[in-house]
């Protein structure tokens, strides 16, 4: 596979939102945080609605040669030979039965997948309006990982095909999905100091999440990790309730444990650059942006850092992370 170039551009989101950019045939996916505007109907422009607390609210997905994109049915995409981004997203209207709309989105993802030839999902963004809303089992981020496991998983070996994942909360209404797929897998990666999700025992809803903890990707000049939502979790527990700090430590020693075991499966030491971090804070620990700014430049040396404000799917979380980082190819 060719490499994907993914950046943080420096210009915020503000301004492109008044400065429409001109899209060439290399852009696979142009993510806006902070963006409600309309953009035209560029399939390959997709608008999460966070608010940016700091840094470039630009994340660009580019191509080594052209891309085909368009609409099919609700579902936009761009692909070139190799993979295929796609975007799904759902009105709050259509979110009522929360289970049966997400295993829908899910079927309508994986039917698009399989129909344009790119059957391996790679990894997923969700953001999900009120996501901690109801109680116990009918919590909104719960039904939505049942709705989500009874569309991907359950089938024999369903464990070893599951994409890297982000589900974030938003406040805007609605559900949003963004996914990167390819025609050949890429490398399961999980987290030794963490339970699989996918193992998650009961107490944390009816079905476990359907994620890996991250995705080895290996291009044809380089390998990526790509690293899911990581949160203050070891074992399976959520570690220190009411001190953000201390949780974002956890995330880093979490987000290290996978560059570690990336590299032992490959067999390999390889140099892991951390190359974009994004920082997910729940709006009542704003307070701590800088300090956990300041956290994420220590540990991730060199890596752009976009901080969101969103809520985290376990009400005891007050912050969570994601990154990518890339090696050289012996
Ligand atoms: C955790 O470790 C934190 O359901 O897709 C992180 C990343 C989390 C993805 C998902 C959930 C998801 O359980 C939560």
């Amino acid at each position: 596979m060719q490499s994907v170039k993914h950046s943080s551009r420096p210009y915020g989101v503000q301004q492109l939102q008044n400065r429409p950019v001109k899209l060439d045939d290399t852009v696979l996916a142009c993510v806006l945080h902070g963006a409600t505007a309309a953009y035209g109907d560029d399939p390959r422009v997709i608008a999460v609605d966070l608010p940016v607390l700091h840094g470039a609210g630009v994340e660009l997905w580019t191509s080594p040669s052209a891309v085909h994109f368009g609409w099919d049915g609700e579902l936009g995409f761009a692909k070139n030979d190799e993979i295929l981004f796609g975007q799904l997203h759902l009105k709050e209207t259509a979110l009522a039965a929360t289970e049966t709309a997400v295993h829908r989105a899910y079927r309508q993802i994986d039917e698009l997948l399989s129909r344009h030839g790119y059957p391996h999902w790679l990894r997923t963004w969700n953001f999900l309006s009120d996501i901690n809303q109801g109680a116990g089992d009918n919590e909104r981020y719960r039904q939505f990982v049942a709705g989500r496991y009874r569309a991907i998983a359950g089938d024999t070996g369903f464990e070893k095909q599951l994409p890297a994942a982000t589900a974030i909360g938003s406040q805007q209404g609605g559900l949003l999905i963004y996914f990167l797929a390819g025609r050949s897998a890429g490398w399961q990666i999980e987290n030794p100091r963490q339970v699989s999700a996918f193992r998650y025992p009961r107490q944390y809803g009816p079905r476990s999440p359907s994620f890996s903890r991250a995705m080895l990707v290996p291009w044809a000049d380089q390998w990526e990790l790509l690293v899911s939502g990581t949160a203050s979790v070891v074992g399976h527990e959520s570690l220190h309730l009411g001190e953000p700090m201390r949780q974002l430590e956890e995330c880093v020693r979490n987000v290290e444990a996978l560059t570690a075991e990336a590299s032992r499966i490959l067999g390999v030491g390889a140099a892991w650059t951390p190359q974009g971090c994004k920082l997910y804070l729940r709006a009542s620990h704003a307070g701590e942006l800088d300090a956990a700014r300041q956290c994420l430049s220590r540990h991730l040396p060199g890596s752009k850092i976009l901080a969101l404000q969103g809520d985290i799917c376990r009400t005891d979380l007050a912050l969570e992370i994601e990154a990518y980082y890339t090696a050289p190819r012996p």
